[in-house]
């Protein structure tokens, strides 16, 4: 029986050194397993006489015993070194201060646009995109304008260079987001109700003009759309901006060649200590531009002035901001000065929508 001795010393020594489940599996099977070391000894007593076959049995019995009771041991404490070193890994310190809130601020602008889009949309506008780099034809051609129209000169447009022989008329940095629109009606066709926020480009610079600056334009094409439209638009879009319980306005006879009639829009307001009230007092402030679409332009993008109509507006998203939040000078728009967002920025936490409130 020194041989069922060695044999239990080795199989004891080959779990003491395992480190994984496959290592004591393959222990199992070379010991345990119907082709191991203790089944190929137990099917030998069949051979013995019946004496020798009790005693032989109860000590193979014996140390069959002990390897099994081992191999249970042995895995259940990997499972326990497992177990130690997952809690170790893992480990979370529950008591360590919240993240804290993002440095980074929304732009006026931005905040703005958003403002305004959630405005126009829940009065059934989409948003319309389209490039910076136009052709003349849509920035001026399609919307009226001729190449000898003064309003040309008046945009004072940015030109995109091109070779001295290429005879064709260079592409602009758009003037206005009104390219948008023909493209949008190009695109769909009438009816139609979009408004373009973006950037546009004039050469201009001084405390309230920058050669770059933003707009927001719309645009409503139906069968029988009227400067009726037009105006409780204007006033509720005011009426929700501003976020005050009424508003009114003056619509002054202007002129724009991409509209007819064309009206330019005051709001009624006053200045006490320099500080701005949106919807009562003495005082106008002129806020946008609108009037009816042209017959030409809507023909331009493809529609029949005949079985169609409606109203545009314009205005200055860059102006609107100042006049809302009670900022001074245009310039520091953009002037990426981290004071003056921190001062005059907003949290990227708060999104604004109707129901929610525009701003906080
Ligand atoms: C299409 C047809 C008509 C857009 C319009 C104005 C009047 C306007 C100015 C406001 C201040 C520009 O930012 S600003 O300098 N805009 O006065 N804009 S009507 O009319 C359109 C646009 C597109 C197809």
């Amino acid at each position: 029986m020194d041989g069922l001795d060695a044999l239990k010393a080795k199989y004891l020594a080959a779990l003491g050194s395992a480190t994984g489940e496959a290592a004591l599996e393959e222990v199992r099977l070379a010991a345990l397993g119907k082709k191991g070391e203790i089944s190929a000894l137990m099917s030998t007593l069949g051979k013995m006489e019946p004496e020798a076959r009790k005693a032989a049995g109860a000590m193979l019995n014996v140390v069959k015993d002990e390897i099994d009771a081992a191999l249970r041991a042995k895995k259940a404490a990997l499972a326990d070194a497992a177990l130690d070193e997952r809690l170790r890994s893992e480990w979370l310190d529950v008591t360590l201060p919240g993240r804290p809130r993002p440095r980074g601020t929304i732009h006026p602008v931005s905040q703005v646009m958003e403002e305004l889009t959630a405005i126009f949309a829940d009065m059934g506008f989409s948003v319309a995109e389209g490039p910076q780099v136009e052709s003349d034809w849509y920035n001026f051609d399609a919307l009226n304008i001729p190449p000898e129209h003064p309003a040309r000169q008046e945009h004072d447009t940015f030109f995109m260079a091109r070779a001295s022989d290429d005879p064709r008329p260079p592409h602009v940095l758009r003037t206005h987001t009104s390219p948008v629109q023909i493209r949008a009606m190009m695109a769909q066709g009438a009816p139609i109700r979009v408004i373009a926020p973006g950037r546009v480009y004039r050469m201009d610079m001084d405390q309230t003009h920058a050669p770059m600056f933003h707009q927001v334009e719309g645009l409503a094409i139906d069968r029988d759309i009227s400067m009726a439209n037009l105006k409780w638009t204007l006033e509720e879009f005011c009426r929700a901006f501003f976020e005050v319980p009424s508003v009114e306005l003056r619509f002054r006879a202007s002129h724009f060649p991409f509209t007819e009639p064309s009206a330019e829009v005051d709001i009624r307001c006053s200045w006490k200590d320099g500080q701005l009230k949106i919807g009562e007092g003495d005082s106008w402030l002129e806020i946008l531009g609108s009037g009816m679409v042209h017959p030409k332009v809507l023909a331009s993008a493809g529609v029949d002035p005949t079985q169609w109509q409606g109203f545009a507006f314009g205005m200055g998203i860059d102006r609107i901001a100042m006049l809302k939040y009670g900022i001074p000078d245009l310039r520091a728009f953009f002037d990426s000065d981290l004071r003056w967002l921190r001062h005059y920025g907003f949290s990227s936490l708060d999104m604004p929508n109707l129901p929610g409130g525009l701003s906080r």
